[in-house]
């Protein structure tokens, strides 16, 4: 197994020349690209907040090197961040193709040495973000999303391995705690305060941010939240499930950058998914070339909302059924008919709780993404900062009811219920 070390003596930062001389070192790359090296080309194109991106391209074919930097990419070299990052994604990227190697890029080489992952070059895949911001709909995401979510966080858990097992994987994830940091503060905590790095759309959302920084309904809910992110090691979450993380055609999606990765709540992932499928949703009235343009597609991801998290549901539970395997309720406890039932109605409230998290965690997802640090391009495209607030401020809201009320939604199309409403609010 390789180890994270503490430090990268022989790392040095990629660039566009020589990231064609590093990946010809690698024989199967060497075969995907064609040619010889020297008629390579190579392009930076990373666009997230953390790493260097290059696309390599050669006379058959390409592929993807994704090399992490030992700062914040979109902070600067202020921000340190450990290399060993590159790490752990390498590590989830394991642990997930043993269950979904469909749902993901294929991978050709980790170098260790220079932090950096080489994998499969996805065309014509898209950022998912981009395509909503397009209006693209993808007929497979919900199911896509939907399978990936039930393999990765069932098969991860105690509900499928055994105890020993589980702790083994918690005990190489555990040691990724940047990471997690990033998202205790930027998510759960600096939307809630004064914090250098915060920013909004100002002077418009000034008022709803101040008063989200005195509410203290919000804030405890926004805290338990982030107690349960600290303490709840139920699976190997993906850690940054939002529409930037995954690359998608309307016929094939992936999943990509697992770099939060550890064991944390389940909710975090399927929350991420619903929190970013309603943040484009609040932003389409930003994308409208005439008013209402964008109402059928505003359905559409609502109907994308509501099907992911009821196929997520339904395959958790039949695989839960099928593999019972995990330590926590021992099947040898469950054979009688009358215990059987009794585990029935235990799985049903399991996923009852489980929903419940997923609503608070998609509700803390998209206020930060509006008052923390890091925003969403389908927010920020949105040139008229008036237009791009009153889009805001309906994603605030809804964000504020997920967090605080949090319990009080029995089913998910009560989610979009009360996204549809908050759309059609006219601000008082
Ligand atoms: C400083 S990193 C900001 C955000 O980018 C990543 O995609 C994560 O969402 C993180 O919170
Ligand atoms: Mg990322």
């Amino acid at each position: 197994m390789n180890k994270p070390s503490d430090t990268f003596p022989e790392y040095r930062a990629l660039d566009e020349k020589s990231v064609a001389g590093f990946v010809s070192q690698i024989q199967t790359v060497r075969e995907t690209l064609g040619g010889s090296p020297e008629t390579w080309g190579a392009r930076e194109v990373g666009d997230g907040n953390l790493n260097l991106v290059f696309i390599v391209t050669g006379t058959k074919g390409a592929v993807v090197v994704k090399q992490a930097l030992p700062y914040v990419r979109c902070v600067g070299e202020a921000w340190a961040l450990p290399l060993e990052r590159a790490y752990f994604e390498n590590e989830a990227l394991t642990e997930e193709a043993k269950f979904v190697p469909h749902l993901l890029p294929q991978r050709y080489h980790y170098d260790s040495k220079l932090a950096a992952i080489v994998m499969e070059f996805l065309s014509p895949h898209i950022i998912l973000r981009k395509g909503f911001i397009q209006g693209i709909r993808y007929p497979r995401l919900a199911a896509d999303i939907a399978e990936f979510m039930a393999q990765t966080l069932f098969k991860t858990s105690d509900l499928y391995l055994g105890a020993a097992t589980k702790k083994q994987r918690m005990a190489i994830f555990c040691r990724n705690t940047e990471l997690c940091k990033i998202t205790e503060e930027l998510v759960f905590t600096d939307p809630y305060r004064i914090a250098k790095l915060n920013r909004w759309t100002t002077p418009q959302l000034d008022d709803i941010a101040e008063k989200f920084r005195q509410d203290g309904p919000l804030k405890t809910a926004a805290q338990r939240l982030k107690l349960k992110f600290l303490t709840t090691a139920e699976a190997l979450i993906h850690g940054d499930l939002h529409s930037g993380s995954i690359m998608a055609t309307p016929e094939d999606t992936r999943v990509i950058d697992p770099e939060f990765a550890f064991y944390g709540p389940m909710g975090f992932d399927s929350g991420a998914v619903i929190g970013n499928l309603l943040l484009a949703f609040f932003s389409q009235e930003g994308h409208e070339s005439s008013p209402g343009q964008r109402k059928e597609y505003r359905a559409w991801l609502l109907q994308t909302i509501e099907e992911t998290w009821n196929r997520f549901e339904q395959r958790f539970l039949e695989l839960w059924q099928e593999n019972a395997s995990g330590d926590a309720y021992h099947a040898s406890l469950f054979a009688d008919p009358v215990s059987s039932e009794a585990l029935a109605t235990e799985q049903r409230n399991y996923l009852r709780r489980l929903f419940h998290d997923s609503v608070g965690f998609a509700g803390v997802k998209m206020i930060r993404r509006i008052l923390g640090l890091a925003h969403v391009e389908d927010l920020e495209a949105i040139k008229d900062p008036d237009l791009r607030a009153r889009c805001e401020r309906k994603a605030l809201r809804l964000g504020r009811l997920l967090v605080i009320e949090s319990e009080s939604f029995s089913t998910i199309t009560e989610v979009t219920a009360a996204a549809r409403q908050e759309y059609s609010h006219h601000e008082s």
